[in-house]
């Protein structure tokens, strides 16, 4: 590049939000003294997105105005100590927008992508899971088709959505009176529901297809404990959030029960969650959402510790992930050892044209581009025609039969 890489610093933290599906993506971008040498990262919590580009705006640009871009590890730490309170989402998320621009930008100065600096690959192409949903099992049986179809060989099975609510099980449920509004949703019906419905997949599909669900934290430990072992005779990949992140203790007994994989960890936000169920072998699939623990910097480490106790990767891929984001974690998919399964969302028309370079897909297989850095780009003018929206928040507001709020 013919530019001396100690004289590269930070000249400014922008951030960006953007909404070409119709949902709120934060975009930071770094630019530095080389006018042509900028990078993007992901800081999409897209249910605060507000707080989180305050957080950046407010507190970490002007801190960072002047650091070294190469750096990292002392600027993730010093963002991180920079508030004394620290490991929430939207701190969390801010810093990850840096970080992952950051890492772009030292594979833009190395020229190479970034998976080659973590190691190189140890795969060609990164395994993927879609969600198959419906409101009946016939629906969800031709979605599972469709993804056959296109070649998808892992797929995570609900019905109704999280907490199973298809037809009119949320109709018949029994409210008392003066139940205020919410997303209701009776724990029992849905774990009987889920059995049924996996049995009917088998007895229809056979074994060939690898199959998935997410507990999403619905269900008592008991319950959990049952639902696992009910779902054991259908060989499922994994079992995702069979208890929620503030019990995560309770794995040591989930794991005492049942033989059936477990995944774990969207919620995570600090390393105090994962230790123990990683250290103790209470879990299988690590389960992060990257930007949700501070971007690339802090899940570098993570993989290499769950290497040590044979856990695998599964890294979060909802559609409230920028395409960045999801590059982002592509990178750690192609170079480290413990890769599991990589969940993903599709890519639409809209998000491929703000942020050209996005990942191809084929035949069940994600492929990074081979651009330098993260390898995918924003288009400023684009995200223009995309201004943030209003999101519906009701799914949020959880309730069981009686009206007890309950996480979502
Ligand atoms: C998943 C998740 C998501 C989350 C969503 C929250 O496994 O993909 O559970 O669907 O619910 O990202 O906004
Ligand atoms: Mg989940």
């Amino acid at each position: 590049m013919g530019v001396k890489m100690e004289e590269i610093i930070i000249k400014n933290v922008k951030v960006f939000v953007t909404a070409p599906r119709n949902i709120n993506l934060v975009i930071v971008k770094v630019e530095t003294s080389e006018p042509d040498i900028t990078g993007f990262g992901c800081a999409t919590f897209t249910w605060r997105y507000k707080a989180v580009v305050t957080a950046i705006e407010e507190y970490l640009a002007p801190m960072l105005k002047g650091k070294s871009v190469h750096n990292t590890e002392d600027i993730w730490h010093t963002m991180m100590g920079s508030s004394y309170w620290r490991n929430g989402p939207v701190l969390n998320n801010a810093i990850s927008g840096v970080d992952e621009a950051l890492w772009d930008i030292k594979g833009k100065l190395a020229n190479m992508p970034l998976y080659s600096l973590f190691g190189g690959k140890t795969r060609s192409g990164i395994a993927l899971y879609r969600h198959a949903d419906g409101n009946s099992i016939e629906e969800v049986e031709e979605c599972i088709s469709k993804y056959l179809e296109e070649g998808y060989r892992y797929i995570r099975c609900h019905m109704g959505l999280y907490g199973g609510n298809a037809g009119n099980v949320n109709q018949m449920i029994a409210k008392p009176e003066g139940a205020p509004d919410g997303a209701y949703f009776h724990p029992g019906k849905y774990r009987k529901s889920v059995v049924h419905l996996f049995e009917r997949i088998r007895s229809d599909f056979g074994e060939d297809l690898e199959l998935l669900h997410d507990v999403h934290e619905r269900l008592s430990l008991a319950d959990t404990i049952n639902l696992a072992k009910d779902l054991e005779q259908f060989h499922l990949y994994f079992l995702e959030d069979a208890l929620p992140p503030e019990q995560v203790d309770a794995f040591k007994m989930l794991r005492e029960h049942t033989t059936i994989p477990l995944a774990m960890g969207e919620l995570f936000t600090s390393p105090g969650e994962w230790k123990n169920v990683i250290q103790n072998y209470w879990i299988d699939y690590i389960r992060v959402h990257l930007s949700d623990i501070g971007g690339i910097t802090p899940a570098r480490k993570l993989a290499d510790f769950c290497e040590m106790y044979q856990v695998k990767t599964a890294f979060h891929g909802p559609n409230d992930l920028s395409p960045i984001g999801m590059a982002a974690q592509m990178h750690l998919d192609t170079s480290i050892h413990n890769f599991g399964i990589q969940e993903y969302s599709g890519f639409t028309e809209e998000e491929k044209e703000v942020f050209p370079g996005c990942p191809v897909v084929r035949n069940g297989y994600a492929y990074l581009s081979d651009k330098a850095g993260i390898g995918v780009d924003f288009d400023e003018k684009a995200a223009l025609k995309y201004p943030p929206v209003e999101m519906d928040f009701s799914w949020l507001f959880s309730r069981l039969p009686d009206g007890t709020a309950v996480r979502p």
